[in-house]
This record gives C-alpha cells, structure tokens and sequence, in this order.
C-alpha cells in the first residue's frame, strides 16, 4: 500500500511506522490514521514481522487529532466524534493491543491528546529526554480517549492520572519515568538508535511465547486471580509445545545461543 502520511520500512524482522505529517507536529488526519491501521494490519499478517517500531518525523511524536479536520462550523452540524474515535482511533489501540509482538514507542518529543494515548498503548515505551506527555483534551472541552483512561490510571494510579487528565499539564519524559508510565528516557540524539536495536533484538526472540505473554498481560489488566491462573496454565501449555521453546532448552543445555524462529 502506498502511503502519504506514514513512512513504513520493514528490516531484519521489525516493521518501522513513522507518522509523517512534521508540520503539524503528526497530528492525525482520517487518512494518516487508516494508514497507520494498514500497516498494523501488515504486521499481523506477515510472519517474518517479529516487532513493531512506531515514532515521529520530525520535533514531535505526535500532537493528537489535527484540529483543522475537525473545526467546528459556525451553524454546522456538530461532528459526530462518538463515531469518529469509533472509526479512527478505537482500531489502532485493538490492533496494537491484540498484535501478538511486541510494540516499541520511540517518543521523540511532544505526545499530545490521543498520540500521548497512543504511545501509553505501545509495549515499551522509549522517550527522548526532550519528548513531554500531554492529556490535551481538556484544554478543548474533550474527553480522554485512545484507551488512555484505561491504560493511565493503571499505570501511575488514579491520584496522577486524574490530575493529568483534569489539568493537562506537561508531563515530561523524566516525569514520565519516575510515574511508572514509561519504560526508559534516553538522550534525543541515541533515541531511534536505541529504539531501533531494541526492536530488532525482540524481532531474535520467541515471538510466539511473546505474544501468549502480551495476552496475559491484557487479560491481568481485568481478570481476578483465579481466572489469571487458569489462562497462564493454558498459555503455559501452548508455549511448551512450541519449537521456540524445544530449541530454548536445547540450546541452554548445549551452552549455546538460542536461534528462535518465532513459533
Ligand atoms: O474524534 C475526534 O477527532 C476527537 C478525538 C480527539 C483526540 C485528540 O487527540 S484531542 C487532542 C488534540 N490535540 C491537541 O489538542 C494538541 C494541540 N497542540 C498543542 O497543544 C501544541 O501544539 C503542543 C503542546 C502539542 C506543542 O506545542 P508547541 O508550542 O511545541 O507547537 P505549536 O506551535 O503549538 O505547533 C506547531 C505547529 O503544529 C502549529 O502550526 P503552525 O503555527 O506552525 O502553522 C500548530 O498549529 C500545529 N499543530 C500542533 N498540534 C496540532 C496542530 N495542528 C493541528 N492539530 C493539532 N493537534
């Protein structure tokens, strides 16, 4: 699929999405985000994807909705924003949730509205000590969305997040860490490096047994213990019938580095 808004590289088993639209700081258009669904949509697919990398061209990660597309029409119709986030927004937060590899967000700097939401979503969560995090609605009269209001209380408890979100205020990276709502700050100059060499050692890695653990994840953020101890069972088993996990314990006691294949 040709792209407009995105840029789309895939090497050594990661598939790099990078929001385009400089700017304006990657806000997003309707078009940006259905690319952005596509290409998600591309990983899944594809077996030789093993990891997802998603950043920003330019200053910014990215600054949310672009409120040009969205102006409100003096004497128009309101816009119908329920089906909007439904459309738009929704997909991306299931893709990136349900994709059974891991998803690395490099935050190259400011991450506005739903791209703050967006990258909260993401697996490990990479920012450059200039990137800052913004739950920007509130400051136009909106609600937040992208799965924030799930993902954010859970991350930094309901004290932080309810003041994020009822004061959206600035969060900057290195705040951002000390919350919990990050998994590392990195120099803005070493960010896409360290980013990228991430994403390519978890592309080396059992993607298959990754996955089953991304879906324990999802499911401990509602499950209570009992049903969290049946599903790690279940999953425990598929893992132990895997080939990545044959050539694991083959290769811990042959003393040699593993070869994963992802299955
Ligand atoms: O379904 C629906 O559509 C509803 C769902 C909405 C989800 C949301 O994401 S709502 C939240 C939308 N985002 C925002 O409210 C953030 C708006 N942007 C800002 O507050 C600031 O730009 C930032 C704090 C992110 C960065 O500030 P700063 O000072 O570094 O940059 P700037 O000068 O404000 O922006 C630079 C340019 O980008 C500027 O354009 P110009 O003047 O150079 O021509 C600015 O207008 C443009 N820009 C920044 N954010 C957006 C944008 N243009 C359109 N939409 C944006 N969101």
């Amino acid at each position: 699929m040709a792209h407009r808004f995105i840029v789309v590289e895939t090497a050594g088993g990661v598939q790099t999405i990078t929001f385009n639209r400089p700017d304006v700081l990657n806000s997003f258009n309707t078009p940006m985000a259905l690319e952005v669904q596509a290409a998600l949509a591309v990983a899944a697919a594809d077996p030789a994807i093993r990891a997802v990398l998603l950043t920003g061209a330019g200053r910014a990660f990215c600054a949310g909705q672009d409120l040009e597309e969205v102006r409100p029409v003096e004497g128009g119709d309101a816009r119908d924003f329920a089906s909007h986030v439904q459309t738009v927004y929704n997909p991306i937060v299931r893709a990136i949730r349900q994709l059974e590899k891991p998803v690395v967000a490099a935050v190259n700097g400011v991450a506005a509205g739903a791209g703050a939401n967006l990258a909260l979503t993401c697996d490990l969560v990479l920012a450059s000590a200039q990137a800052a995090f913004l739950q920007a609605f509130v400051k136009i009269g909106l609600v937040p969305d992208t799965g924030g209001t799930f993902f954010l209380p859970r991350l930094v408890g309901m004290a932080r997040a309810t003041a994020m979100m009822l004061l959206g205020e600035k969060v900057t990276a290195q705040q951002a860490l000390e919350a919990g709502m990050i998994y590392r700050v990195v120099e803005a100059d070493r960010l896409l490096a360290e980013a990228s060499e991430l994403a390519a050692r978890l592309a080396t890695q059992p993607t298959y047994g990754i996955g089953l653990t991304k879906r324990l994840l999802n499911a401990s953020l509602v499950n209570g213990l009992e049903a969290q101890l049946d599903l790690e069972a279940e999953l425990q088993g598929a893992a132990g019938r895997s080939a990545d996990y044959a050539e694991g314990v083959a290769a811990f006691l042959a003393r040699r580095a593993p070869v994963f294949t992802g299955k």
